[in-house]
């Protein structure tokens, strides 16, 4: 297996649902199974937050939705767990700045999709010659899901960096929804990543499809 070229990389990245078990109010293994019909490109599991699941109840979980994954041929990417991804031989991996050193993460993942997420031209650059196939840039928009973020730095950031050179697939973080959405293809990135958009949707299929019709 080769690295994953940068072309298929983008397109991976049209309609990124990201979630662990606290983000759902229900089943998350019911809501990525919804969210993969309704056009989801490429899923990353998020195990994160006080009542996060550990161990073994992690373990089990990432195998039931890589399992799910598996079936409709939607990449699995495991955020932060680098053993975790190998223990389960994920798709890839997902870091952020805080969570090692981006080349010893390539080293031991091999030829794994990698993301990386930055926050200025410096740590998307780094990020890039350190192995990473795709960046992700946010928060682009103000968000509760997470609580510990960079400041938003809104989609016109993507637009910057773009212009500074980093052409390698970027997705976007951060309060995206179907009503601004729009406004992070304009300012060139791949796709969305999103969380609550789809994970506390109502209607988890009808949320991914129209979504999915932002890079379409
Ligand atoms: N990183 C930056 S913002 C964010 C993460 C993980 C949370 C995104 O969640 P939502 O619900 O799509 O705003
Ligand atoms: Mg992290």
């Amino acid at each position: 297996m080769a690295r994953i070229d940068s072309h298929q990389m983008r397109q991976l990245l049209n309609v990124y649902f990201i979630s662990g078990s606290s983000n759902v109010s229900t089943n998350l293994p019911d809501v990525l199974t919804k969210a993969i019909a309704g056009g989801i490109t490429l899923f990353q599991y998020r195990e994160k937050g006080s009542d996060a699941l550990t161990g073994n109840e992690k373990l089990a979980l990432g195998r039931e939705l890589q399992s799910i994954c598996k079936k409709t041929n939607i990449p699995f990417i495991v955020n932060d767990d680098v053993e975790l991804a190998l223990a389960l031989d994920a798709d890839g991996v997902h870091v952020g700045q805080d969570d090692g050193e981006v080349r010893i993460v390539r080293e031991k993942i091999g030829d794994k999709m990698l993301g990386v997420s930055a926050h200025s031209y410096e740590e998307a650059q780094q990020a890039l010659n350190d192995g990473a196939d795709y960046l992700g840039i946010g928060p682009v928009f103000p968000t509760s899901t997470k609580n510990d973020t960079e400041a938003v730095c809104g989609p016109g950031f993507i637009s910057t960096l773009r212009e500074k050179g980093i052409d390698a697939p970027i997705v976007a973080i951060g309060g995206i929804n179907i009503d601004n959405a729009h406004k992070v293809a304009a300012n060139k990135a791949d796709g969305i990543s999103v969380i609550s958009a789809i994970s506390k949707a109502n209607n988890p299929a009808l949320a991914a499809k129209r979504l999915a019709t932002v890079f379409n």
